[in-house]
């Protein structure tokens, strides 16, 4: 180490040239006349993984000597992207590697192409844990992450006779450069068994035994700070058989038991559960959760033993931080190891445990909130399950103290729900655990705190938070969109990459002409980077010149990429009735995953191509209206995707989205936002302006009320001519001839049901995108608007989202490696 110190690896251009040539021959094991481009792929990433490591044993060394509070996030997520690019750029190596492999004849970016995302993540949550990571190490925060190397991650959509088929992503098919496999970084994490209990001195002592065994073995990607020399970690682990456990089956002659045995406990980390907004409650799904959660922890306190910490001084040194309820096992973990490992007395391990956790609730859908049957939860963790009903015994006795004699309120809060079949609710288990409990916006915590968990709230007012989300510059502006990024420090400096504030200056810029010719010639690149992937992808020809309306997310009815459909039918009519002006052509892109069980999502799928499918080759819309469906939307086609939008479209249900995070990237890369008052929209909306977007529809409140009045969707559709032709033409077969009946579920459904009240807003959407129809007719005045959009999307830094969290709830300081 102490030669390290002195001789680090060099970054420059000729240092680099050296590494990446050594690695080509000495770890690729290829001769450099014979290398194909994967081959040079791979020989540059682990150059760059040499300088990583170096960084992060200093900054692992300087945060030991400096006895910091580290932060652990844990999360069954990481939407993480690829690593290439955004380490080179974090690391400050761009243009020496550029140049270095240019002058051995290779091209950086066609070789960064190659490189598969690591998608460990559905959506939101994943994306933003990985933005979370990129945070914490550029502004030097002592933070680590903590989750599952699944084998497999976000399956891969294809689209076939306009259906979404799902492959499975075999990510690390050629090996991963980046990450570091620990061998010797093992735990044994345990299931099912039977707890024996004894008297010890007194004490009651539990012993948890019988149990099967899996190992956790933990695989280290370093994760590079921005502009600083700190690089963090994000310690993924991998399930592996135990050898005892082997040779007892091998000791019995039984050699195909024994292997089969070992591949079932490796499945525990073999596949990401591809669902974003449906808790599923399977066993697998309780044992990856537990099976990480354990790892985790028993890593967490070995490290503060080895720092020579006394475990009464947890909370001085560690924060847990919860990503949604899938790690909220985590709190009887930690309870049990300080009651049976440590030893400690109920009270101070409680006291203890809730100093530590901190709780980020995601989703306010009912559907997505975990429970698992007490039944499961006995077998697979009975020992858990003793202390979760500890917990709520401790706990119910304090709601009695606090309400005497309501009965009611005990129900309604108890950890086990026993109306519906005796089930543990994690999301008390998280809230009751945890000294804070945060929403992801400013509408979101609200919600949380009025209805979902209105009742801890009167308990425990202080333990609310809000905190709002946000994206890393880094990628999201730095990365994806070079040539604004340009422009942007050619006005203003580079200084921006660290403080997003500093956007704001860009406000007055708008005003001139010159600078908003500029900025149009960004944009009009970006689109044409997009049309020709769009072409690639699609085979789908667009116009450049025409508006870019862009709806990517996951496909969810509660995201109504139903509504945004049902509008391009209704202008579709008006093109062929000729009522649609002549100026504005669109071309509207769909993109995003439908959870493979989800089978109204996946026929939104069928009808958007269906729709797109017959509008892309009637000659009477003469390209007036294009329709794109981009398959197996990912990180990597975000990039291209979102920097060449003009409108974002963010239309959910008032009150159902718990934040939003695209909406803040579109909005950051100049689109202008049509959008509800829902999640993070309405504080975009104070931000950028009003006048800056298109707001409309039912408000959260609204919407509350219209369903508790008794919501008739077949109302609107008997008042709405157009609606009415709209889904008469879906109902009847126009887009699918050979199959007339296809839809005809999904508009009884919407006529008789429309849980997201998508005929209700139907209208006021349709006049919305009219306003976007004329205003984009005026390219000057949509440029302004678009620069205001960037100038004002300061707030929605990452940064200051951890910023919030560090001083709000985790209580950790920055210390930079110089
Ligand atoms: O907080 C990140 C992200 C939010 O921006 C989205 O609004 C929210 O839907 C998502 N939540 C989830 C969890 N389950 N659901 N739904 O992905 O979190």
């Amino acid at each position: 180490l102490h030669e390290l110190e002195h001789h680090p690896r060099p970054c420059d251009k000729e240092g680099l040239k050296k590494s990446i040539r050594d690695a080509l021959i000495h770890q690729a094991g290829k001769d450099p006349l014979e290398a194909t481009p994967r081959d040079w792929l791979e020989a540059v990433s682990y150059a760059i993984r040499e300088r990583l490591i170096e960084r992060r044993m200093f900054t692992q060394r300087l945060f030991n000597r400096e006895h910091v509070k580290r932060v652990y996030y844990l999360s069954m997520e990481y939407l993480i992207g690829r690593m290439l690019i955004n380490s080179l750029l974090n690391l400050g190596f761009y243009e020496a590697c550029r140049e270095a492999l240019s002058e051995m004849g290779v091209d950086l970016l066609g070789i960064a192409e190659l490189e598969p995302d690591a998608a460990l993540g559905n959506g939101g949550l994943g994306r933003l844990a990985a933005c979370i990571l990129d945070s914490m190490a550029s502004q030097c925060m002592p933070g680590y992450g903590y989750g599952i190397r699944y084998e497999y991650g976000m399956f891969q959509q294809q689209i076939e006779n306009g259906q979404q088929i799902e492959h499975p992503d075999n990510w690390l098919r050629y090996g991963n450069n980046w990450e570091f496999p620990r061998p010797e970084k093992i735990y044994r994490v345990r299931f099912y068994g039977r707890v024996v209990t004894h008297r010890d001195n007194g004490n009651l002592r539990h012993h948890w035994q019988d149990c099967e065994e899996v190992i956790a073995m933990a695989y280290d990607h370093p994760t590079p700070g921005y502009g600083n020399k700190n690089v963090n970690n994000l310690r993924l682990w991998a399930a592996k058989s135990t050898r005892d456990f082997d040779l007892n089956y091998f000791n019995e002659g039984d050699y195909i038991g024994a292997i089969q045995k070992k591949a079932e406990s490796e499945t525990i980390s073999m596949v990401l559960y591809p669902n974003d907004a449906t808790a599923i409650g399977r066993e697998l799904r309780l044992k990856q959760e537990y099976f990480f959660v354990s790892a985790s922890i028993q890593d967490v306190l070995d490290h503060h033993e080895e720092m020579g910490y006394r475990i009464t001084e947890l909370p001085d040194k560690v924060a847990l931080q919860l990503n949604d309820t899938h790690p909220a096992i985590a709190v009887a973990e930690l309870m049990r190891l300080l009651l049976d490992k440590y030893q400690l007395p109920w009270m101070s391990a409680w006291e203890i445990t809730k100093a530590v956790f901190g709780y980020t609730n995601h989703t306010l859908l009912p559907e997505a909130l975990e429970t698992w049957p007490v039944e499961v939860m006995e077998r697979v963790l009975p020992r858990h399950m003793q202390i979760i009903y500890d917990i709520n015994f401790h706990f119910l006795n304090e709601v009695r103290h606090t309400f005497p004699g309501d009965t009611e309120v005990i129900k309604r809060l108890s950890i086990i729900d026993e109306e519906h079949g005796r089930q543990v609710r994690m999301a008390h288990l998280a809230v009751v655990g945890s000294h804070k409990i945060n929403g992801v916006a400013a509408l979101h915590t609200k919600l949380l705190e009025s209805t979902l968990f209105h009742d801890f709230y009167r308990l425990w007012p202080e333990r609310f938070v809000s905190i709002t989300n946000g994206i890393t510059p880094r990628l999201w502006l730095h990365q994806a969109n070079p040539a604004l990024c340009a422009l942007i420090s050619e006005h203003i400096g580079r200084d921006w990459v660290m403080d997003l504030s500093q956007l704001r200056a860009l406000e007055s810029f708008a005003d001139d002409p010159k600078c908003r010719e500029e900025f149009r010639a960004v944009k009009e690149a970006n689109k044409r980077r997009l049309a020709d992937l769009v072409l690639e992808r699609t085979g789908i020809r667009i116009d450049p010149n025409a508006m870019f309306d862009v709806q990517v997310k996951r496909i969810h009815e509660y995201k109504r990429q139903l509504l945004n459909i049902l509008h391009v039918i209704a202008f579709y009519n008006r093109i062929r009735r000729g009522e649609a002006g002549d100026q504005t052509k669109r071309v509207v892109l769909f993109g995003g995953k439908a959870a493979p069980s989800y089978v109204r999502a996946k026929q939104v799928i069928r009808l958007i191509n269906d729709v797109a499918d017959l509008i892309n080759h009637d000659p009477m819309v003469n390209d007036r209206l294009k329709v794109v469906f981009f398959p197996n939307y990912d990180v990597s086609a975000a990039t291209v995707i979102i920097p060449a939008a003009d409108l974002s479209e963010q239309i959910s249900t008032a009150g159902m989205e718990a934040s939003g995070t695209g909406n803040m990237k579109l909005a950051l890369n100049g689109a202008l936002t049509i959008g509800t008052l829902d999640g993070a929209n309405v504080e975009i909306r104070d931000a950028v302006g009003e006048e800056n977007m298109f707001i409309f529809g039912l408000t959260a409140e609204e919407v509350a009320e219209t369903r508790a009045r008794g919501y008739r969707p077949r109302e609107c559709y008997q008042e709405n001519a157009e609606l009415k032709e709209v889904l008469n033409m879906i109902g009847s077969g126009f887009f699918t001839p050979d199959d007339p009946a296809r839809y005809g579920d999904l508009v009884d459904d919407l006529l008789n049901n429309d849980a997201f009240l998508v005929l209700a807003d139907f209208a006021a959407y349709v006049q919305a995108q009219e306003q976007v129809d004329a205003l984009y007719t005026d390219r000057e005045d949509w440029t302004r608007r678009a620069m205001l959009n960037t100038a004002r999307m300061g707030y929605f830094s990452i940064d200051r989202t951890v910023q919030q969290y560090a001083e709000e709830v985790w209580g950790v300081v920055p210390e930079c490696w110089i």
